[in-house]
């Protein structure tokens, strides 16, 4: 891809055979307030490097997407926030064209991470079907490039702003996999349950590398979604948080918010209406993500060689 461009130190991983976690820059931008992203995006490169891996946040920057990001280049992001854009697959080229700077989505960094070819990618949380889609049609594009990319994402699960059931529906007609780290329930987040059971439970990185493994080497395209509960400490208590969610999408609703505000709407007054609660869980779980896809990417390395 002539519009790549990849950092000397994820490069030079790359030509010693090191395993690399990609990391999104939407999450930097829209879904954490400053400092705090700022704080959290480097410390999640800390966490993926503590467990021997290399660390490649990915945005759009000068007419280039950029896989491997400057401290600088993310305080950069960090400090913008929502006045970046905020780029999914079909956003690509005009970003690209205006040189502007674009933060990557889970689809878009989805994309960036197989140009690069890096298969793992660990951030919080994904997009998926809203509540009400039959009426308004809003279905995540990070579904879609799940059924069609070749990169591993590991989330908490799916955020309950989202239509749950319906969302792991989604993933299923499209054969998408979805494997549950070490718990038989589906996570929602900032809890560790959501009411859906995990239809496949995994107990270690190593069979979740085995796993990706094997579906890449069928020639099955598309990616998957490992879910990583948040650790109980941290979680929300579910009442409480799913109160605070209802008030925002109401309010999203009175407000007309819809189409790619929504999500990073919902994300910043749940934060709010929490007084930082969420965010807490929020650091904590993008964090123990890291940690578990970084894991993941040494054990498919290993697999590979
Ligand atoms: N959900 C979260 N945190 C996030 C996002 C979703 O809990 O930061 C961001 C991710 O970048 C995700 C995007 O890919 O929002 C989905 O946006 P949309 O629903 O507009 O597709
Ligand atoms: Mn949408």
């Amino acid at each position: 891809m002539q519009h790549l461009s990849i950092s000397p130190e994820v490069a030079a991983a790359q030509a010693e055979g090191k395993a690399i976690v990609a990391l999104e820059s939407t999450i930097i931008s829209h879904g954490m307030p400053y400092p705090k992203n700022r704080e959290t995006a480097l410390k999640v490169e800390v966490a993926v490097r503590d467990q021997g891996a290399i660390p490649a946040t990915i945005a759009l920057m000068n007419g280039k997407v950029k896989v491997g990001l400057s401290i600088d280049e993310i305080e950069q992001l960090a400090k913008a926030g929502t006045s970046v854009t905020k780029v999914s697959r079909r956003d690509i080229p005009f970003v690209l064209r205006s040189k502007a700077l674009g933060a990557t989505t889970v689809a878009a960094t989805m994309l960036g991470a197989q140009w690069a070819n890096v298969p793992l990618f660990a951030t919080g949380g994904i997009g998926g079907v809203h509540r009400g889609a039959e009426q308004t049609f809003d279905i995540s594009a990070d579904l879609q490039e799940l059924a069609q990319t070749n990169v591993a994402v590991v989330s908490a699960g799916v955020k309950s702003i989202l239509d749950i059931p319906a969302t792991l529906e989604y993933l299923e007609t499209h054969g998408v996999p979805v494997m549950v780290y070490q718990s038989d329930h589906f996570p929602a987040f900032y809890t560790r349950e959501s009411g859906e059971r995990a239809e496949n439970k995994v107990t270690s990185a190593q069979e979740i590398a085995e796993l990706l493994h094997l579906k890449w080497t069928c020639g099955l395209q598309g990616g998957a979604l490992i879910a990583n509960p948040v650790p109980e400490i941290h979680a929300c208590e579910r009442t409480y948080i799913e109160g605070i969610i209802d008030k925002a999408i109401t309010e999203a609703e009175q407000q007309h918010i819809k189409g790619k505000a929504l999500t990073p709407f919902l994300l910043s007054r749940i934060e709010q209406l929490s007084k930082g609660q969420s965010l807490v869980s929020n650091i904590e779980l993008v964090l123990n993500n890291a940690r578990l896809g970084a894991k993941i990417a040494v054990a498919l390395k290993r697999l590979e060689k």
